[in-house]
């Protein structure tokens, strides 16, 4: 277990005087050991030999895409116009008309919240390029954009020279447009793509490929389902040769790496613990694991001195699905979400990457402009002055004494290679900061120097108070980067990094303090089963105030002053105000209340099933309903039906499905079909379709119909899941 300082001698005192290099008492007895002058970390040569590096080692474009930190994935083509996620191949490519098409405008924003570049999505599943390629015709020439003479892959080049912002580029394997898909002829094709993007446009720091593949398409008329093996029909170890030929500075990512790895949700986090080390495994025993095709949960975390240096990206769209869709205009996320968000990906030592829809006229609607920029400036707010520069510090141990070369001042230079280290013997060390004045902070950063490897496993942070230490937080996994949020503000003189459990001496490059500022937090709004919509906070607030009609709650605004009906549903925008200080707002999109709903039946083919069926309507999104069997008391047949009777007749625009959240994707529908009745007797059917991406990104599906329709029964009806042998149902809903 760590000593503490009190019962240990210190070795070493080095004192930083902030930025000039001057050393102080401890300085001064290693002088006197004759090692030189003041001079940059980084220039010196010790007479110390470094410590050994520690398991696998990132490679210097690996260390690049480290220092990145953030960077953006665009999302923009065929499904912006279909309001799809996923297209099937056979959309007309004269439906894209982005009439006011500005990279400028999307790498700008991008720029001012504080990412460093732009995954371009050149072509997505739909097969449509969005470059002039001579590799198929479906591409934007075909398109009304600047009369089919347009290039915005070039354009988005461009954009990021003028801008200082890196490019990457998504080119999807899974192309279902193209008729040779799933024979040797398609994998040509598919790297002569590769080839046209990687020599005309870059230079690149990303090559990003996605791991969902197969399945059906339109695949050049035939509608047919096609399967591939992922592991071995692309051919991957050939296409990622040409990637280090064309362009050897790019990271390549996939579920498998092999420079990033997904990391295995689409929700913007890794775990808490996360390590830069991974053993990509296949889910079968036996086999090799692929891109779409490995235990892609474990990736969250990653492995413990894991075969590969294969750092997790945390991707996560900016709005709830990755293409543009007016009806998640209300839900962009606002710029402490972000930061949540940031603090989850980039704080564990992951990099974030969240995805830009740029809506039909080819711009970045203004919400997600200013959640950019809300969120940028929160970044340099909080980070940009270390309330640690300027400590002194005290090690419990510095390696062969040299404090020139590897003492603890070395941890505020803003250097992400030079750093603290220790005897080889010493994996459990103590680092006290003396900031010689009362210092209030709610942030602490770690850094490790990644260069020698993943060395720490576990930590813990003091600070001194009323004349001992206090425990204000502990962690695992630092690597490049671990950030430890607090929850109240730390006020001290004194705080103290204990280095708890490493594999090899420590070799810590970065020791920061920073205060994020207080803010009030927005409400909740709810709904309940009686239709009564609430307002809540989690503790006091001066007053909360409410809208109605899409505008942004001011303290002008009605007061929330207790539960509301709103039967045919509507946009709620509500704020909470403490003295003069507004928090975000928060915004729902309710659908037609669900009091006197009830569900009629549910069944497959002549079976009826069973089960808490209320759930489903209960406007609750942790519960649903399950045919799920255990021990399958009948054949599993689908479809699987369930309808409600919403006990009087209303006009209907859209249906929702809410899939299961709890991280299982058994009984998620991804194929739909929903139909209508005034009586209950004679049904119509109003939609049919795939809910696609659900399994990596199971947010509540929103259908709008073709046109409004009266009904009092809608029936949902899955037609196929992702997996297991029935349907689970969080919630239904219309609009
Ligand atoms: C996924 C794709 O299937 C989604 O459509 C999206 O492009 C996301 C970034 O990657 O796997």
């Amino acid at each position: 277990m760590a000593k503490t300082l009190i019962s240990m001698k210190l070795i070493a005192v080095a004192l930083l005087v902030a930025g000039t290099g001057v050393l102080g008492e401890g300085g001064l007895k290693v002088q006197a050991q004759g090692i030189g002058g003041p001079k940059a970390a980084g220039a010196r040569v010790s007479a110390v030999a470094p410590p050994k590096p520690y398991g696998v080692l990132p490679s210097p474009r690996q260390l690049a895409w480290h220092e990145m930190e953030m960077y953006c994935l665009i999302h923009f083509g065929v499904d912006t116009y279909t309001d799809k996620e996923w297209g099937y191949g056979d959309e007309d490519p004269k439906l894209i008309d982005p009439v006011d098409f500005d990279a400028g405008q999307i790498v700008g924003a991008a720029k001012a919240g504080g990412f460093r570049g732009v995954v371009i999505v050149a072509k997505h599943h739909d097969g449509l390029c969005l470059w002039p390629t001579k590799t198929t015709e479906h591409n934007i020439t075909k398109s009304l954009w600047k009369g089919g003479h347009g290039d915005m892959v070039r354009e988005y080049q461009q954009a990021c020279q003028q801008l200082g912002m890196k490019m990457g580029l998504y080119c999807s394997p899974w192309d279902r447009n193209n008729a040779q898909y799933g024979t040797p002829a398609y994998v040509k094709t598919y790297r002569a793509q590769i080839k046209e993007l990687y020599t005309g446009y870059g230079p690149l720091f990303m090559s990003w490929h996605d791991g969902a593949n197969g399945g059906d398409g339109y695949y050049g008329g035939t509608r047919e389902l096609r399967k591939i093996d992922r592991t071995t029909y692309y051919g991957w170890d050939t296409t990622w040769a040409l990637v280090r030929r064309l362009q050897p500075g790019a990271v390549i990512f996939g579920d498998i790496g092999p420079d990033v790895r997904w990391v295995g949700n689409e929700e913007g986090h890794a775990g808490t613990t996360c390590w830069a080390t991974y053993t990509p495994e296949a889910p079968d025993a036996g086999k090799q694991p692929a891109n779409g095709y490995n235990k892609y949960w474990e990736a969250t975390e990653g492995t413990r001195n894991g075969k590969f240096w294969l750092p997790a990206e945390c991707d996560v769209p900016l709005r709830p699905g990755w293409f543009y869709h007016e009806a998640q205009d209300g839900q962009v996320k606002s710029p402490y979400q972000l930061l949540d968000l940031y603090y989850q990906s980039v704080g564990r030592g992951a990099d974030l990457d969240l995805g830009l829809a740029p809506n039909r006229k080819g711009v970045l609607d203004q919400h997600d402009v200013a959640s950019l920029k809300g969120f940028g400036d929160l970044l340099r707010q909080i980070f940009s002055v270390n309330l640690a520069r300027g400590a002194s510090f005290e090690a419990s141990n510095i390696r062969g004494g040299d404090v020139r070369s590897y003492g603890p001042a070395r941890l505020v230079d803003g250097d992400r290679y030079s750093y603290w280290a220790t005897d080889d013997a010493v994996k459990q060390a103590d680092l006290v900061a003396d900031l010689g004045k009362q210092v209030t902070f709610n942030v602490i950063r770690l850094r490790e120097n990644i260069k020698l490897g993943q060395r720490i496993d576990s930590f813990a942070l003091d600070a001194f108070a009323d004349g001992r230490w206090k425990l204000i937080g502990s962690g695992t996994s630092v690597g490049a980067n671990r950030l430890v949020r607090l929850q109240q503000n730390v006020v001290t003189n004194k705080v103290r990094l204990r280095i708890v459990g490493a594999a090899a001496c420590v070799a810590l490059s970065d020791f920061g303090l920073f205060r994020e500022p207080a803010h009030v937090g927005p409400p909740s709004i709810v709904r309940d089963r009686a239709g009564m919509v609430s307002v809540v906070t989690s503790g006091p607030v001066g007053s909360i105030h409410y809208t109605l009609d899409g505008s942004e709650p001011g303290l002008g605004s009605p007061l929330y002053q207790g539960p509301f009906g709103l039967p045919t549903g509507g946009m709620v925008k509500a704020r909470s105000f403490d003295e003069n200080v507004a928090s975000e707002v928060a915004t729902r999109q309710l659908g037609l209340a669900k009091a006197g709903w009830k569900v009629t039946a549910a069944w497959a083919g002549e079976t009826a099933l069973k089960g808490n069926f209320d759930r489903t309507i209960d406007e609750d999104e942790r519960t649903g309903w399950s045919s799920l069997q255990k021990d399958q008391v009948f054949p599993v047949r689908f479809p699987q039906d369930i309808s409600v009777d919403m006990g009087k007749e209303s006009v209907i625009r859209a249906f929702t499905y809410l899939p299961r959240q709890d991280r299982q994707t058994d009984g998620i529908v991804d194929r739909y079909a929903f139909y209508i009745s005034l009586d209950g007797a004679d049904w119509e059917k109003v939609a049919e379709g795939e809910f696609s991406n659900i399994r990596a990104n199971p947010v509540e599906q929103v259908v709008p119909l073709d046109h409004p329709v009266k009904a009092r029964y809608f029936r949902f009806s899955a037609i196929h899941v992702l997996g297991g042998s029935g349907v689970v149902v969080n919630e239904l809903g219309v609009r």
